[in-house]
């Protein structure tokens, strides 16, 4: 009987789109949209496009209608970050060194602040968004995550302005699912968050296999990955 009920479940998966059968995720007060980095840089034609990186906008433009809390993060790098290849001599894009505090990998420069590269995107059309926490600000370390700085202990603030106004729930969405995102989401659940990264409103950059070990460590750390179609 159970092995029948279990095939039926089965089956009913598999023909029926999930967002028929599964409990659509209703976003609460106690819910807040992190977007990640959605910005020139990293959309076509910025220093650091991430592929299909614009077709995220649209998506989270739409999900961003069930939040009564949006915030928002911008990369925002000092002119010569140590995140920079162009700073390291000898080093190229994408090649990894060895900083105090761990493995950096090296970027093509992209977020300079007060730059039209750092700039949101002009297309994102989220009116309600509280808050922009801009990160990476500090010369000599690079700072993926919207909560904690790459040295894993100067805070951004985000996770004590959260938790002050009673959140206990973030979705994640943006760029890049590998880094910033996955980062984001990350310290999210180390923060104490119920956390949800939304797959379709993110874009990977996946350089040495990072976008598949993201997906694998935020898997171990109880992140819950979900589609947009399963929020409303
Ligand atoms: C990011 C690389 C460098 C991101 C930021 O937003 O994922 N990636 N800086
Ligand atoms: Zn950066």
């Amino acid at each position: 009987r159970q092995i029948v009920a279990g095939l039926g479940t089965l089956a009913l998966a598999t023909l029926v789109p999930r967002s028929l059968w599964a409990a659509a995720i209703k976003p609460d007060e106690g819910s807040a949209l992190l977007v990640i980095d959605v910005q020139n840089c990293f959309l076509p034609g910025g220093s650091l496009a991430v592929k299909d990186g614009e077709q995220v906008v649209p998506v989270i433009n739409k999900i961003a209608k069930s939040f009564a809390n949006v915030v928002m993060t911008q990369d925002w790098h000092t002119p010569g970050h140590v995140s920079f290849a162009s700073v390291h001599a000898g080093k190229k894009p994408f090649e990894t060194i060895d900083l105090a505090y761990g493995k950096q990998v090296l970027w093509p420069d992209h977020c300079v602040q007060g730059t039209d590269g750092a700039s949101l995107s002009k297309d994102l059309a989220i009116p309600q968004a509280e808050l922009i926490i801009r990160k990476g600000f500090h010369k000599d370390v690079d700072s993926y995550s919207a909560f904690t700085e790459a040295d894993g202990k100067t805070t951004t603030g985000l996770a004590a302005y959260l938790k002050a106004r009673n959140v206990e729930r973030v979705f994640v969405a943006g760029l890049a699912t590998d880094f910033c995102v996955a980062w984001t989401a990350l310290d999210a659940r180390k923060a104490g968050f119920e956390t949800y990264v939304v797959e379709d409103a993110c874009r990977g950059i996946d350089t040495q296999g990072s976008l598949a070990k993201a997906w694998t460590d935020m898997d171990k750390a109880g992140v819950k990955r979900i589609q947009s179609s399963d929020i409303g």
